[in-house]
């Protein structure tokens, strides 16, 4: 063991020896190899943390798959313009906002456990498609190890509370085990350029069951205690009612921005914003022809701009400018 060590390092190990679930080990143990500093001395300990990590990924494999490690967590490939993962206690209505939100062929129970896969669907917001995925509870061990990596793999979280059923311990219990599992859940807000997305994770809360009489002065608690951390809001999956609140929140939480793209040959008067390009919020010209396609990135000369970020319509702007949503641009190179 290297002494030159950062401080937050023993920590890190530390939290490693106490964690008691596998969960807990692997976040720790991801930690340390974030946190070691990157010189010839520490390659030895770091193949050792990497050897450690991958055989606890296999035991977690083993211990909730049943299955030798057969399962895959990453497996649910990621589509549209970001992915969005309900998550919760069972019984709280996560399969219904799926299915409602997106059509999604996803079973929903008034038994517990009704869902025991990740089921995706296709949330249409504005002119985009955001994958929304309904998840088996936490808890349940036999698809722990699929719902870690898919939470991994997720841009932001929607955590469904149940306003009939005490909502705040519902919310603590689950954010504590999360951040057993090593995840940071913030506000979008607080996103730097430094944080690490496979473990903080923008979060949303949101409460259900608000057609249930007393729903309402639960939901004013929840609001009282998180609104100023996490974007609350209330719906009624049954009755469909404040489902329209989700789509805004959503896409704000992503952090996203639609561009369009007009070829030079097209007439402005004719040219129709539909399949935008979805980026980040703070992308450029750059960015924008990358995604396009990547010749195109290296050939780009200027851009033509039409759109709330240029000071005139049809303005030529350089690579590195910053791009508001909705623009539209016309790549030249
Ligand atoms: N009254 C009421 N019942 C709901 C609402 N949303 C879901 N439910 C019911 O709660 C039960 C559990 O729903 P489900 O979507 O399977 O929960 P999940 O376990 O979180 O996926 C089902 O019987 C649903 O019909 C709601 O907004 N209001
Ligand atoms: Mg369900």
């Amino acid at each position: 063991m290297p002494t030159n060590v950062p401080p937050q390092y023993r920590e890190a190990e530390q939290r490693f020896r106490d964690a008691s679930s596998i969960q807990g080990k692997i976040a720790a143990l991801q930690e340390m190899l974030q946190i070691m500093p990157k010189h010839k001395g520490t390659d030895h300990l770091k193949a050792q943390l990497r050897s450690r990590l991958s055989k606890l990924m296999g035991d977690l494999e083993t211990s909730s798959g049943g299955k030798g490690g057969r399962t895959e967590p990453f497996s649910l490939p990621k589509e549209g313009a970001g992915r969005v993962t309900l998550i919760g206690d069972t019984n709280v209505g996560k399969s219904l906002i799926t299915s409602s939100a997106t059509g999604a062929r996803t079973k929903v129970g008034a038994y517990e456990l009704s869902t025991q896969e990740p089921v995706p669907g296709m949330y249409p917001y504005l002119d985009i498609y955001i994958q929304m995925v309904d998840t088996p509870p936490i808890t349940n061990k036999s698809t722990q190890s699929r719902l870690y990596g898919l939470l991994r793999t997720s841009d932001i979280f929607v955590f469904v509370a149940d306003l009939t059923n005490n909502p705040i311990p519902q919310i603590e219990n689950y954010f504590s085990e999360l951040s057993e599992w090593g995840f940071n859940l913030i506000n979008h807000s607080e996103k730097t350029e430094k944080t690490d997305l496979m473990v903080t994770k923008p979060t949303i809360i949101l409460c259900n069951k608000a057609d249930i009489p007393g729903a309402l002065d639960e939901y004013q608690n929840v609001e009282q205690k998180y609104s100023s951390i996490f974007p609350v809001i209330m719906v009624s999956a049954k009755d469909e009612v404040g489902l329209d609140d989700l789509g805004p929140t959503i896409f704000k939480t992503l952090d996203i921005m639609r561009i369009y793209t007009k070829s030079p040959r097209e007439k402005l008067s004719d040219f129709k914003k539909k399949d935008p390009i979805v980026l980040p919020i703070g992308s450029t010209v750059i960015d924008a022809a990358t995604q396009v396609h990547k010749d195109l990135s290296k050939k780009l000369k200027y851009a033509v701009l039409w759109g709330e970020s240029g000071k005139f319509k049809g303005q030529r702007v350089g690579r590195g400018h910053g791009l508001i949503d909705g623009d539209i641009i016309e790549i030249h190179n």
